[in-house]
């Protein structure tokens, strides 16, 4: 392997120092792969872009009357927040212009997005403002995307097995946190890293290199209002957790749970429920893609029975229960299970 294709972790001697562009680091990092014709780079790009859009509105948005619901439900059968619509109609707006999205899935449609792009070389499954709910209490949101290589022959319509490859088959797969900042968290299947968002200069900036999250924590995050439905596990696990006084930290927003679990060591539950018998979180568009950058950052992520990268997809938007965080803590976890 040549010095080029080596891992350009944060200890490589070419690796970029923090406060490099994200922009910078995209194209830096695509020189590391000769085969790279940029495609995945300008998807990437069309990402970050999207989500300076929607910073912009999530800031804004009890100014000018974009909190609140717009009195309809979404496919999941939630009340639809009109940052939700507007975030899926900037994401979708994105990757089609950008041109290197030939379909996209989105928590907020029902069906495959089409993009016209029939040429282009890659599917993208997004939701795009995951735990909206908290967006007219002011707490932390964020976007979740995976991307995948089309299976599909290029210049064909795509199809649903374009989406149902396997979340070991993602080619990327990231988050972008709006809170205190805005920081978008990636990998492209090896190193994980953060740029955190100046609006001043409308550029990400590299702020966290090569992040990889702590082999055990003491933060749990879970929804106590639940508990009573959960199996005895899970429940020997929670109350293991109560006697070595870790900290329950659960803000019911899983972007800003994990991120905060990933940088500090920790593990976000969410068990089957009464209400919830397979789980509440969503396979293509939250668990693979947060499961696939944890496992590059040195978490795991189970569904209890398997890995949550090697549960086989048949639906878009197909549920699944999510244990998600330090390795140790899973594998605890895990243990006490059924
Ligand atoms: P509950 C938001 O709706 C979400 O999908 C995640 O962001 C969050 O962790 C979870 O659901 C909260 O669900 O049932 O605890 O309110």
């Amino acid at each position: 392997m040549n010095v080029q294709q080596m891992e350009l972790t944060a200890s490589h001697p070419l690796a970029l120092p923090v406060g490099v562009t994200l922009d910078r680091y995209i194209m830096h990092r695509q020189t590391a792969f000769p085969y790279a014709t940029g495609e995945l780079s300008q998807l990437l790009r069309d990402i970050a872009l999207a989500g300076k859009i929607i910073h912009r509105e999530v800031n804004r948005a009890g100014l000018i009357d974009l909190t609140g619901g717009m009195g309809v439900q979404n496919v999941q059968g939630e009340s639809q927040q009109k940052l939700d619509m507007i975030a899926n109609i900037r994401f979708s707006r994105a990757l089609k212009n950008g041109g290197e999205a030939c379909a996209i899935i989105s928590e907020e449609e029902e069906d495959i997005i089409y993009t016209g792009n029939n040429h282009g070389k890659y599917v993208v499954a997004i939701d795009p403002l995951d735990g909206s709910s908290n967006i007219d209490v002011n707490v932390s949101i964020g976007t979740i995307f995976s991307i995948y290589r089309r299976v599909t022959p290029i210049g064909t319509e795509p199809t649903l097995d374009d989406f149902l490859q396997g979340g070991r088959r993602q080619v990327a797969a990231g988050y972008i946190l709006y809170g205190s900042s805005t920081i978008m968290v990636y990998t492209t299947g090896h190193s994980v890293n953060g740029f955190t968002y100046d609006a001043s200069l409308g550029e990400y900036i590299l702020s966290h290199p090569d992040i990889h999250s702590p082999a055990n924590g003491q933060i749990y995050s879970y929804n106590d209002g639940n508990v009573e439905g959960y199996e005895e596990g899970v429940q020997q696990f929670l109350n293991g957790c109560r006697k070595k006084q870790f900290t329950a930290r659960y803000i019911g927003s899983l972007v800003a749970d994990f991120h905060r679990n990933l940088l500090k060591g920790g593990i976000y539950l969410y068990p089957p429920t009464q209400k919830a018998p397979d789980g509440k979180l969503r396979l293509l568009y939250e668990a693979f893609p947060l499961a696939f950058l944890a496992e590059k950052a040195g978490c795991l992520a189970t569904s209890g029975h398997q890995a949550i990268l090697d549960i086989k997809p048949y639906s878009l938007h197909q549920r699944t229960p999510l244990y998600i965080g330090a390795p140790l803590m899973v594998e605890n976890l895990v243990g006490m299970l059924g």
